[in-house]
């Protein structure tokens, strides 16, 4: 498996329920390295810009204003097959879908308070990435 890295986000629902450590101990835990991390208030502008591959979908203007309804934590995690990996350790967008043990069964409300957001592919992950951190503040080790 090659060496990737993926963009998450910890969003607001699950930041307000003080459960950022022990979503990055799920990473760590899982072998994902945290080599770069911010926490933001996303603007209206951030937050329609990062989903705007959804722009058309009848759920954007509440996914939006989800998002942009408290801070998030965004971070890079490296690791082997990183991508993947991390969208295990998510569980299904709907948690009512997700396998136990998954940090959506355990922390998401709902479809969209669905506590964390995953790159899912190489080539998104990239541009992820690049739409929040320069490579000077990526600390790969
Ligand atoms: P994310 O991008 O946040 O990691 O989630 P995902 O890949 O599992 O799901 P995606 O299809 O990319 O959808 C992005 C977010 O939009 C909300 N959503 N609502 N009401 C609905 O049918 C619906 N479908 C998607 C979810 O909050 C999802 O995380
Ligand atoms: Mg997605």
């Amino acid at each position: 498996m090659a060496l990737e890295r993926t963009l998450s986000i910890i969003k607001p629902d699950a930041v307000a329920k003080n459960v950022v450590g022990e979503i990055y101990s799920r990473f760590e835990k899982a072998g994902l390295k945290i080599v770069a991390c911010k926490m933001k208030h996303l603007s209206r502008r951030e937050a329609e810009g990062f989903y705007a591959v959804h722009r058309e979908r009848p759920f954007f203007n509440a996914l939006v204003e989800f998002m942009i309804s408290g801070p998030v934590s965004i971070q890079v995690l490296e690791g082997e097959g990183a991508i993947l990996k991390n969208r295990e350790l998510m569980g299904a967008t709907n948690p009512k879908d997700a396998a136990p043990g998954t940090i959506r069964a355990d922390f998401a409300d709902s479809i969209d308070a669905n506590a964390v957001h995953g790159s899912d592919a190489a080539e998104t992950a990239a541009q992820e990435i690049a739409y929040f951190f320069a490579s000077t503040e990526i600390f790969s080790r």
